[in-house]
């Protein structure tokens, strides 16, 4: 049992061997793409903003890259609170909604980290509507 030659002792060494450096790689490769995924989107992130006028909010489409802010600026005399579709449910996309009422002249930032199309309105008058499109990195 077990009988090997020379060559094939060399063989199986080299075999073991290759399977170590390429789980090496791997599990480095691995560990890389975790941490510079989220510093990334941080780094490369632009601020935009979009304010609501009593006529809308302008702009009132806007596309960004993923991982960018956008600010949305209250421009009315009156509270108003953004919020992603459908009224009233905001299912499209739970985490943008402002939750609260936004006071007058006051601001509320969302980081867009999922990419799609995004329609979104005001949640206490939903006839204010937008869109923010986000596209991948
Ligand atoms: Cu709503």
């Amino acid at each position: 049992m077990w009988k090997l030659n020379k060559l094939s002792k060399l063989t199986v060494l080299a075999f073991i061997g290759l399977c170590i450096i390429t789980g090496f790689f791997f599990f480095k490769i691995e560990k890389n793409t975790e941490l510079p995924l989220s510093s990334s989107l941080n780094e490369s992130s632009r601020v935009h903003v979009v304010t609501l006028h009593e006529d809308g909010f302008k702009p009132q489409d806007l596309t960004i890259i993923q991982g960018d802010i956008v600010v949305f600026k209250n421009g009315l005399d009156k509270p108003f609170w953004p919020a992603s579709n459908l009224h009233p449910s905001h299912t499209i996309y739970p985490e943008f909604d402002a939750l609260e009422p936004v006071p007058p002249g006051g601001e509320w930032s969302f980081q867009f980290l999922r990419t799609g199309v995004w329609n979104y309105h005001d949640h206490i008058r939903a006839y204010y509507r937008g869109t923010i499109t986000v596209e991948a990195q």
